[in-house]
């Protein structure tokens, strides 16, 4: 019987996840916890907890109490924000992995998901097709809390035989929720302003290059993950995972087959060394090989998709 608590239910992937673990488990088998008091609008439909993941001791007594046996740990603070908030960035990052981290240890819970990024690369690993493993010396907070995570998760795989599954999340695109604080969140912003009839200023140059993702792929991907057997599982810090890559440029091109007229224009800032640093694309061989890893949308497909569901009234 299993049991979930996704951490961080209120953010961009959090709210897609628990609708999908409703579905597969059961509304009361799929718990969303937020440090917000209020419960996201589209999770109103099952059990929702208020809970700071920094409190160690209510974590891990709800947890307890409640019996679950699997976490989705998603908070954390994303690249950009990061940046303006290091010390917190670290602290939310780390803090709550390795409380999550023993209670598995201990043998409360049977699985973990843990979400790590292609922000664990730098600018000295090689930028195209960027493979499992190579140089990996990140240049940013959230990408040295990210390699960090990874090495530990690692680590309590090995001493202690804890199942924890991970996945280096490129950008992710998606329409019920907004992102926040991430570098890639321009490619969700401009779709924001193509449906309200208005141009795009990009934070980033138009030949910028990064990989990115739909969000369904994102949480297909992440279910097949949690669902693999164990012996699939070969890599115990994250698999590298690739959905499409794309430059504003190309973005802003295909948005304009739908919406002729959409006009970008570029004022790049401090989230362009950001993105300097990352990958342009990446080689996600291991995830196919290993537990049957397959994008379904390309960049047609998910701006298709996003046109037709993007809903301005989440702005407000
Ligand atoms: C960010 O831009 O910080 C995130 C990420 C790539 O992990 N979307």
């Amino acid at each position: 019987m299993r049991k979930v608590l996704v951490i961080g239910a209120g953010g961009q992937i959090g709210t897609e996840l628990v609708i999908r673990l409703r579905e597969k488990l059961g509304v009361q088998n799929a718990i969303a916890a937020d440090v917000k008091t209020e419960c996201p609008t589209s999770l109103e439909d099952g059990p929702y907890v208020q809970m700071d993941v920094l409190d160690r001791e209510a974590v891990r007594a709800y947890i307890i109490e409640e019996k679950i046996t699997e976490v989705y740990l998603l908070a954390a603070l994303l690249s950009a924000t990061a940046e303006k908030h290091p010390d917190f960035a670290w602290k939310l990052n780390m803090e709550g992995l390795f409380t999550i981290l023993d209670l598995a240890k201990e043998g409360y819970l049977k699985k973990i998901f843990w979400p790590s990024s292609i922000a664990v690369f730098g600018p000295t690993t090689p930028r195209e097709n960027t493979p499992q493993r190579t140089i990996m010396e990140p240049s940013t907070v959230y990408g040295i809390s990210k390699q960090a995570g990874e090495r530990w998760c690692e680590y309590y795989f090995e001493k202690f035989g804890v199942d924890v599954r991970s996945i280096r999340y490129p950008g992710l695109i998606s329409y019920t929720s907004l992102p926040g604080g991430g570098t890639t969140d321009y490619a969700v912003d401009i779709f924001y302003q193509a449906k309200l009839g208005n141009s795009f200023s990009c934070f980033l140059k138009k030949d910028t290059r990064l990989p990115m993702m739909f969000m369904e792929d994102a949480i297909r991907a992440t279910l097949d993950l949690m669902e693999a057997p164990v012996e699939n599982i070969r890599i115990r810090s994250s698999y590298n995972l690739s959905g499409c890559d794309f430059t504003p440029e190309e973005i802003a091109n295909e948005i304009k087959t739908h919406v002729p007229g959409f006009e970008i224009g570029y004022a790049p800032d401090e989230r362009q060394a950001i993105a300097d640093s990352w990958p342009s694309s990446i080689d996600d061989s291991e995830a196919r090989k290993d537990w049957g890893w397959a994008e379904k949308y390309n960049l047609q497909d998910l701006v298709t998709v996003m046109i037709e569901n993007i809903n301005v009234q989440l702005l407000t």
